[in-house]
């Protein structure tokens, strides 16, 4: 629980996490070690790692040891599936992708690699995985069912689901490098609904007001990615979107 205790706290005391994601598809490991080691500087809370094509073995090991080597942040895998996991990383999204039609996203994944994470002493964090349109490759991967930008209650409904069912963090992702993120409205109505769970909200941010508008709205965490691998100055595009959702 060390992890996810600590992302906890950030919340209580800031108001909102943010996380950069870094893919082991799109750069190479000592690259995402500088990308990390200036977000670090920039004031993100800790650096995911994972992506749903290509992030797999030793591209995931060594992306997680060269972020390690350069900052002192946890490092979260963010696995697209089994072979996702790394012992090397601090903690694993324990994610399900609720919306899939394949069984393997929804559960088959999560058997085959939970012995990997017992084993390796990867700490867990129950999460549920919802995407929302446009969905992305996570979405088109995953198989999923995407939800409605403006079906709200169908958010809703899922997200209720994973709080009773015992999912601690609750994703709504509209997919990396979404031309539109995940609607305020649907935030504000999934936080509603779950209250004490954790719901985080990513694909598609790429400025502070973004982030900031949907922090408002009831987001906990902020997830970014593509944004991060595109700009020059790491530090201060993240510092752009952590002071915007810090209180
Ligand atoms: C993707 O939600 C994350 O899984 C981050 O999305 O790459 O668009 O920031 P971006």
């Amino acid at each position: 629980m060390v992890v996810e205790e600590r992302l906890n706290k950030i919340v209580e005391s800031d108001g909102a996490v943010h996380l950069t994601l870094l893919d082991p598809d799109s750069q190479l490991p000592e690259v995402a070690g500088v990308i990390a080691q200036e977000a670090t500087r920039g004031g993100t809370d800790a650096i995911m790692v994972g992506g749903s094509t290509g992030a797999t073995g030793v591209a995931v090991d060594e992306t997680v040891q060269a972020i390690k080597a350069s900052c002192n942040l946890p490092v979260i895998l963010f696995p697209g599936n089994a072979g996702g996991l790394s012992e090397k990383a601090d903690a694993v999204f324990f994610m399900s992708l609720l919306n899939s039609r394949d069984i393997n996203y929804i559960i088959t994944n999560q058997a085959i690699g939970a012995p990997i994470v017992y084993k390796g002493g990867i700490e867990p964090i129950s999460m549920a995985y919802i995407v929302i349109e446009p969905g992305g490759a996570a979405g088109w991967v995953g198989d999923a069912r995407l939800i409605p930008r403006n079906k709200p209650k169908l958010a809703v409904a899922y997200s209720l689901a994973a709080k009773y069912l015992g999912m601690h963090y609750i994703y709504l992702e509209a997919g990396s490098g979404a031309d539109k993120p995940v609607p305020v409205e649907m935030v504000a109505a999934v936080k509603n609904a779950v209250g004490t769970n954790r719901v985080i909200i990513g694909g598609g941010i790429r400025d502070g007001a973004t982030a900031r508008e949907r922090v408002k709205a009831g987001a906990d965490m902020i997830v970014t990615g593509t944004i991060v691998e595109e700009v020059d100055d790491v530090r201060e595009k993240i510092e752009e979107l952590v002071n915007a959702i810090k209180s």
